[in-house]
């Protein structure tokens, strides 16, 4: 039997609201039949419970290269159309904007089209914004430089942004990551289908580079599961084809009658690893076997800070975003400044934060003086460094607790007491879906309720260990539905005695 988002699709898909926006701008929010408010995530727009009446608009920004330009027009867009004037930075290296109504949906999408940006096919039964190194073309040591990748692959998935009706209707939602550099910096492992760079050799010596393939990695309420290799190397040029028969196999194929198992995990489940490569090979031909040279040789890093670039003299500076929230006037002078000091472009992470590329030697003092690095800090403190949270209770229609404010009070209150070796990364998710992407932070927490002397309250579950980059694997469960009452005092022991922090002098700064 179809699940109700299946029933959905059956009576029209997904993708024809993009006609329609003209028709629900006039008749409202109020008058929007359920199936449309669902649908609506096809072209972008998320309606929300929490308020009414005011969206959240998701973009696609592939490998989260945004333009100085696109950052004024986007913060313009938050000037004239939303109450509460916010973006997020989110974990897929995109933006969201908040606060906009469904009645000004035309002309918002006529200047999302006119800078040269989409948010098409960024929600439900789609394939999400497509991650990527964020430091591709800059890092001295990354083997592909993954830009035009990424461009190519969303193209593919989105016929140049205006939609695609090809890839509208796949089973559940879909997650391509690519990287080059060699610390897998967008966490292949949690993607329906992840590339990492690798090498192979020719018989008379010849370097190939191209990427081993993962599939089927995923976080959802039922399960957490890292992709598995697919045994298969491809070459920079074979990347996009390689995604669409993944995608056409996993389309045809995939099951649909439950939305709890229906991810392409469940289909490689079903099928066996070998039967699923057979699959893609029949559609796609013959598949070369995986490189025993992969390459993923270094701890990721979050790219805060000053990095010196592959190009002489010039340095990317990655800035801390607290918790990827973004205002216009922000916006606006991340867009000034690298106008001013860099080339114009903005990259966003998957750490919620930002990066400024192209600096050159002699304005970095200059860059470093700008006071908007008070806010968002090159070298913020260690806990605050590695906090993510996902949007939380404030805006979410599936959350189970609040997250943010949350998250950033608990960190300064432990800021303030220890000290601690290297940054800890805190990944915060506000129910089980992990959207925070909690099963690969240090410690991880989902957000959940307990009971304290028989009354219900916030609470959280908390994992311990992930790892990232080389060596990548899934954080597992340390303690179950602690109330958030009681968090402070259990993370407080926890850095004690897990990540080796110790209790600051009285007075003593960072
Ligand atoms: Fe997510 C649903 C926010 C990354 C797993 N996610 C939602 C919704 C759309 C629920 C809703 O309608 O309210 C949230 C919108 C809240 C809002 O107003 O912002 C939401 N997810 C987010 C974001 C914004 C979190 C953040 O603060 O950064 C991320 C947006 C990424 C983007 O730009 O596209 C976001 N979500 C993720 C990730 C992490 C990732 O992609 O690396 C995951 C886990 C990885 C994965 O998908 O395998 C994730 N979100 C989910 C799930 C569970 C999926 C499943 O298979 O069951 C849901 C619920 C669902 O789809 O039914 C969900
Ligand atoms: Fe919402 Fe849960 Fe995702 Fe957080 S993890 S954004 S609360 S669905």
């Amino acid at each position: 039997m179809a699940n109700p988002i299946e029933r959905i699709k059956q009576e029209k898909d997904g993708l024809a609201v993009r006609d329609e926006l003209a028709h629900f701008a006039r008749i409202g929010w109020e008058t929007i039949d359920k199936g449309d408010l669902e649908r609506l995530k096809w072209v972008g727009w998320f309606f929300r419970k929490k308020t009414p009446g005011r969206w959240m608009l998701r973009l696609r920004l592939p490998g989260g290269f945004v333009t100085s330009e696109q950052m004024y027009q986007l913060a313009d867009i938050l000037k004239v159309f939303s109450d509460i004037q916010r973006a997020d930075i989110t974990t897929r290296q995109n933006l969201e904007l908040r606060g906009v109504r469904i009645e000004d949906s035309v002309e918002i999408m006529s200047r999302l089209h006119q800078m040269g940006l989409t948010s098409i096919q960024s929600g439900m039964d789609n394939v999400r914004n497509v991650v990527g190194s964020p430091i591709a073309g800059l890092d001295p040591e990354e083997l592909i430089d993954v830009r035009d990748l990424t461009y190519r692959i969303q193209d593919m998935l989105t016929s140049g942004g205006v939609g695609n009706p090809e890839f509208s209707n796949l089973p559940r939602k879909f997650n391509i990551s690519i990287t080059g550099d060699r610390e897998n910096s967008a966490h292949a492992e949690i993607n329906d289908i992840g590339f990492v760079p690798a090498l192979k050799y020719t018989e008379d010596g010849r370097e190939r580079i191209g990427f081993n393939v993962l599939v089927g990695g995923l976080f959802s309420a039922q399960r957490a599961e890292a992709a598995l290799p697919l045994d298969a190397f491809v070459e920079p040029d074979g990347v996009v084809e390689l995604c669409r028969a993944i995608l056409i196999v996993y389309r045809d194929h995939g099951p649909r009658d439950s939305r709890g198992r229906s991810r392409l995990m469940y289909l490689i489940d079903d099928w066996g690893i070998a039967r699923f490569r057979t699959e893609v090979e029949q559609l796609h031909g013959h598949l070369e076997p995986a490189s025993e040279h992969e390459c993923i040789d270094y701890e990721k890093r979050d790219h805060v800070g000053i990095h010196r670039q592959k190009q002489p003299g010039h340095s990317f500076v990655g800035l801390h975003v607290t918790l990827g929230k973004l205002g216009p006037e922000e916006m606006i002078e991340l867009g000034r400044l690298a106008e001013v000091y860099g080339s114009g472009e903005v990259r966003l992470t998957v750490e919620q934060s930002v990066i400024i590329p192209d600096i050159a030697d002699h304005k970095l003092d200059a860059f470093l003086a700008e006071p908007l690095l008070k806010v968002f800090s090159p070298d913020p403190p260690k806990l605050l460094r590695g906090l993510v949270s996902c949007t939380g209770l404030q805006f979410c229609n599936l959350a189970i607790i609040e997250t943010k404010n949350r998250a950033l009070a608990v960190v300064e209150q432990l800021e303030a007491e220890l000290e601690v070796p290297r940054p800890i990364r805190m990944h915060w998710s506000g129910c089980p879906n992990s959207c925070g992407q909690s099963y690969i932070g240090d410690i991880g927490l989902l957000g959940c309720k307990t009971k304290v002397d028989g009354k219900t309250v916030d609470a959280v579950d908390i994992l311990v260990g992930g790892r990232i980059g080389k060596d990548a694997r899934l954080a597992e469960l340390f303690m179950e539905a602690v109330p958030c009452e009681e968090l402070h005092g259990v993370l407080k022991t926890l850095l004690v005695e897990r990540f080796g922090a110790v209790e600051r002098l009285v007075g003593a700064v960072r």
